[in-house]
């Protein structure tokens, strides 16, 4: 049997078969879960209705999280299937491309920063909100996908490191409002993985092969390593671990001087 089964987890964030989301879906499949998936925009409905039919789910929903509309039709259509929601995994960013690029000065705009900001990381408060009523009193959990760049200045991420260090802030704000009614909410800061969100990043490359040359393991991470991570903490063998911050990374973010 496995440490998921018969908990009800919403996917957000499969855009492809390279998505962290995808790791996450799969690793979740296997312990035991029953799925339900969110695609953002017409284009990717077939891609995610194939995958959620790889994990045995038929519940596909649209969502596109700056729209309030959006999150709103999401639960209440999620409503119509599951009487309660054990889980949410967020796993969405999203800055414009020019801002991931050159020194953080002179690419941030204040329409960017706002765009990042509500995207990346208040998205997850607003799934949070929404879910609440579904997930409560359940003993469920919620799990969103961090990067080093929330503690560190990584070149060229700029604002996505900004935005992320506002997710790291959110998760532990929602864990303490959440815990009394027995919800959990953590992160996962993955490694960098070649997927459609990293291709936005300048010089992504280079990223990969410096973390493979330096890091403890000497290589990067995988989407199934960091669906793993999420799924355990999703779980309920991670009962007594909220508001935290669990890196999956081969061991990249303990290094000083190379
Ligand atoms: O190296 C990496 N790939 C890392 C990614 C290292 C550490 C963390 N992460 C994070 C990302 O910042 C993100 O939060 O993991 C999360 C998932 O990213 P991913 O798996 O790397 O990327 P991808 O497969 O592109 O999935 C992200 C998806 C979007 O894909 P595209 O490429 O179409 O932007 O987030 C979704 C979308 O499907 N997304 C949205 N979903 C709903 N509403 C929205 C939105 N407004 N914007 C983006």
């Amino acid at each position: 049997m496995g440490f998921l089964t018969d908990k009800r987890i919403l996917i957000t964030g499969v855009a492809s078969n390279r998505s962290i989301a995808w790791g996450v879906a799969q690793a979740m499949h296997r312990e035991g879960a029953q799925l339900a998936f969110t695609y953002q925009g017409e284009k990717l409905r077939a891609r995610v209705e194939d995958q959620a039919t790889q994990c045995d789910s038929n519940i596909v929903l649209p969502l596109d999280v700056a729209r309030d509309e959006d999150i709103a039709a999401c639960f209440a259509a999620l409503a119509e299937h599951w009487d309660g929601l054990d889980g949410i995994v967020h796993s969405i960013a999203f800055a414009p491309k020019e801002e991931l690029e050159g020194d953080y000065v002179s690419a941030v705009t204040r329409q960017g920063f706002a765009t990042a900001h509500d995207i990346s990381s208040y998205s997850l408060a607003a799934l949070a909100k929404a879910g609440r009523p579904l997930m409560a009193g359940r003993n469920g959990a919620l799990v969103t996908m961090s990067y080093l760049g929330a503690v560190r200045a990584v070149p060229n991420y700029n604002v996505m490191g900004v935005a992320k260090a506002s997710l790291e802030a959110n998760v532990r704000y929602l864990a303490a409002a959440l815990g009394p009614e027995g919800t959990r909410v953590n992160a996962v800061s993955a490694g960098p993985i070649r997927t459609l969100a990293a291709a936005g990043i300048a010089d992504f490359r280079s990223m990969l092969k410096q973390v493979e040359e330096r890091t403890p393991l000497r290589r990067n991470v995988t989407i199934d390593e960091v669906g793993n991570a999420a799924a355990f903490l999703c779980s309920d063998l991670a009962s007594g671990i909220t508001g935290d911050v669990l890196y999956v990374d081969t061991g990249y973010h303990i290094l000083g001087l190379g």
